[in-house]
């Protein structure tokens, strides 16, 4: 637990359902990831409660006995929080929140969590603002109290203009960062235009060593940490390629699963960096055991925010530590074109630079130019 950004301690329980045919060891891996998505939020995690079923109760997502035994998992454990690693409906936070007698969170919560404490730039925060205004506007329609004014669930009723009355400034403010957050992704678009050097960017799962990268590769003081979301705000860097070639090198948010749809959305400014580079450098933990689950979901982000169609290469990092080199193996198979390389030891990095040239005097058209390496 990291206690310099923590003041007072939370104490969960995580929860998770395990629906249908899902992976059981994903399932685990999923759970530990939130028990470390808590920590960096600054929740301790003291319990944890899971169920198998076919499919999720719409009321409560857990049967009626798993919630009687979260229940007591929290009172036995004196926790606070019970913290859910599936996504819950409006309704499903409502009534575990009664049924527990805890403050019920989820996965995308706390994501929202952290990401409100790390933001430092003007975009960033205004990304996350709109994020959060996002989550509490899916969330209130379905509270006791629009049930009660609207007769019932799913009906219109006196109540609905009352709450449209209500939630009225916070829809504004929707609007205006909106507006906000458009101006800055134009201005981006024009800088785009008139840069000198192709952009790379490094994208991919969270605490893959994308920020070590962008400082081993370019000599920059990027923040680097063991946890994850470290990084929210971009930073970009003059990468020297050799015989006079030039790059720009771009850092920016990790990927993780189960993203919420609102924050892909509310990021788009900074998830720009993405869709529009010349070139994708897509990292990932080597020593992690679910190296290709990771590799996968950053393949689906990709495609969420329209970035499929760049051309990638894919980085197996930390291939100095211990139980990297079976992975590597086990993915050379399926990605005969991934790179290993130890951002930490530098292992590989020249290999690296090496295939992003290849790979921008293929695709980068500011590269085919004659004049391309003569202007540097
Ligand atoms: N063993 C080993 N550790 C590494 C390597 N590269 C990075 N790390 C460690 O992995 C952790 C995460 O590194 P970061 O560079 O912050 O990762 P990131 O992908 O930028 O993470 P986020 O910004 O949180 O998404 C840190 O503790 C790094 O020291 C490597 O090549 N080998
Ligand atoms: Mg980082």
């Amino acid at each position: 637990m990291n206690l310099h950004e923590t003041t007072t301690v939370e104490r969960a329980v995580l929860a998770q359902l395990i629906e249908g045919r899902r992976d059981p060891e994903e399932a685990a891996d999923s759970l530990a990831e939130l028990a470390r998505l808590a920590d960096t939020a600054g929740i301790l995690a003291v319990g944890q409660v899971t169920q198998r079923r076919p499919r999720a109760d719409g009321g409560t997502l857990f049967g009626e006995g798993k919630v009687a035994e979260a229940r007591e998992a929290l009172r036995a454990a004196a926790a606070n929080i019970a913290l859910f690693d599936n996504e819950l409906t409006a309704i499903q936070a409502h009534n575990l929140g009664r049924a527990l007698g805890a403050r019920v969170m989820d996965r995308t919560e706390v994501i929202l969590q952290i990401f409100a404490r790390r933001a430092r730039s003007a975009e960033a925060q205004a990304q996350v603002e709109l994020a959060q205004l996002r989550f509490l506007l899916s969330r209130i329609p379905e509270t006791e109290e629009q049930q009660r004014f609207k007769g019932g669930i799913g009906m219109k009723g006196p109540g609905e203009s009352r709450l449209q009355l209500r939630n009225a400034p916070m829809r504004r403010r929707v609007t205006e960062l909106k507006k906000r957050l458009a101006a800055i992704r134009a201005q981006a678009a024009r800088m785009r235009q008139k840069r000198q050097w192709p952009v790379v960017s490094l994208v991919g799962y969270t605490n893959a060593g994308k920020s070590t990268l962008l400082n081993a590769l370019s000599g920059a003081d990027a923040y680097v940490d063991d946890r994850l979301f470290a990084t929210l705000d971009t930073k970009t860097r003059l990468l020297w390629l050799g015989s006079g070639r030039k790059a720009l090198l771009t850092d920016t948010v990790g990927f993780i699963r189960n993203l919420p749809h609102g924050l892909v959305a509310s990021f788009r400014s900074t998830l720009d960096i993405a869709v529009k580079t010349d070139l994708l450098l897509v990292v990932v933990d080597a020593s992690h055991p679910h190296v290709r689950d990771h590799l996968e979901v950053c393949r689906r982000t990709l495609a969420e925010i329209g970035a499929d169609a760049v051309p990638s290469l894919v980085i197996l990092n930390k291939c100095d530590a211990g139980d990297a080199r079976e992975s590597v193996a086990h993915i050379a198979g399926p990605e005969p074109q991934a790179i290993p390389v130890s951002a930490r030891t530098g292992y590989g990095l020249e290999t690296l630079k090496t295939a992003i040239v290849e790979e921008l005097k293929r695709c980068c058209t500011l590269w085919q130019l004659p004049s391309a390496t003569s202007a540097i």
